[in-house]
């Protein structure tokens, strides 16, 4: 029989200041208020990878307010950033979990999924639940073998093919493992792709329509892990990826390693997919779930 149960992700601690706009925003609003403004506060946000699609709607957006209100100050005009920006966030919302629940893990090279899938893995590990991995990059020798270091390190199960292997049939024993092991939830590790490869992308499909056989509406989630280093590039990744195997959200890896965090709200503009979590960083632990308020109210931190 199922079982069901709720995924309570805990809002983790983490800091995100140094995305922070909010002090050369306000220097800009700080200002007097001449010509050039618009086009500052314009550059200002498409540097910090809001994209020109929000940089453009924010800007037009702030010239009308400062138009209508008389008495303008940078917090209110701070303020009025936070409602509109507030306003492009699709929040995640906590989905039903089925018993096995089947995570599928892809995006482009070297993205970060392996390690994300590790974070993971421990996070519902350490709630109890029984954990499956499965390695279906089976393109690259040593990917084998990395996802079996952190299945070990965690203590979960690790099914695995060798090197070569064509990876819809690791996933297919890999899932009825899962079903006759009990376990609760499944992620599975795919190669990296190029986005603008068709042939490799068709090979995501496949490994959906065979999960599909073994488990009714397998995989339950599509993650796709995007580094938040690689900024608008990311847009392009999340479109590709979501034509080929619709996106149920993202993991944003590496937001540890970049001071632009404007990718996040640009990503969620684009494809109207939440953001589920967030990598912080290289170790097991550096994993929290994305809060979009904390998020807004990090980048335009004034302290
Ligand atoms: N700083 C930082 N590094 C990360 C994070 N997530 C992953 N990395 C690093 O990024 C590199 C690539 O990570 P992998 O997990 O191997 O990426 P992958 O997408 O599985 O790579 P391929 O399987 O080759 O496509 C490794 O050096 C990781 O330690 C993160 O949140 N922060
Ligand atoms: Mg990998």
């Amino acid at each position: 029989m199922f079982k069901f149960f709720k995924s309570k992700i805990k809002k983790a601690l983490y800091s995100l200041k140094r995305i922070s706009i909010g002090k050369k925003l306000t220097a800009l609003f700080s200002k007097k208020y001449d010509v050039n403004l618009y086009e500052e506060l314009e550059k200002l946000f498409y540097e910090s990878d809001l994209g020109v699609t929000i940089s453009v709607d924010l800007t037009n957006k702030l010239k009308e307010f400062m138009k209508k209100e008389s008495d303008i100050t940078p917090e209110k005009l701070l303020e009025k950033i936070k409602q509109e920006l507030l306003k492009d966030v699709h929040p995640y919302e906590e989905i039903e979990m089925k018993k096995p629940h089947v995570v599928m893990i892809v995006g482009v090279n070297g993205s970060g999924k392996t390690t994300s899938i590790a974070k993971i893995a421990k996070y519902y590990h350490d709630q109890n639940q029984k954990v499956l991995l499965i390695a279906a990059d089976t393109f690259r020798a040593a990917a084998v073998d990395q996802l079996k270091l952190w299945a070990k390190k965690i203590g979960v199960d690790i099914i695995s093919s060798k090197h070569g292997s064509d990876p819809s049939s690791v996933v297919f024993d890999g899932l009825s493992a899962a079903k006759a092991r009990d376990v609760d939830v499944v992620i599975i590790d795919t190669a990296g792709r190029l986005h603008t490869k068709t042939n490799l992308m068709q090979e995501l499909e496949k490994i959906k329509r065979v999960s599909n056989k073994v488990i009714e509406e397998a995989p339950h989630e599509t993650l796709l892990v995007i580094d938040a280093t690689t900024g608008q590039n990311g847009i392009d990744q999340a479109k590709a990826f979501n034509s080929y195997t619709p996106i149920s959200s993202i993991f944003l890896s590496k937001l540890d390693g970049t001071a632009k965090g404007g990718i996040v709200l640009a990503i969620q503009k684009e494809i109207k997919v939440p953001i589920k979590w967030i990598g912080v960083g290289e170790r097991l632990e550096d994993i929290a779930s994305f809060d979009e308020k904390k998020f807004i109210d990090d980048l335009l931190s004034i302290d």
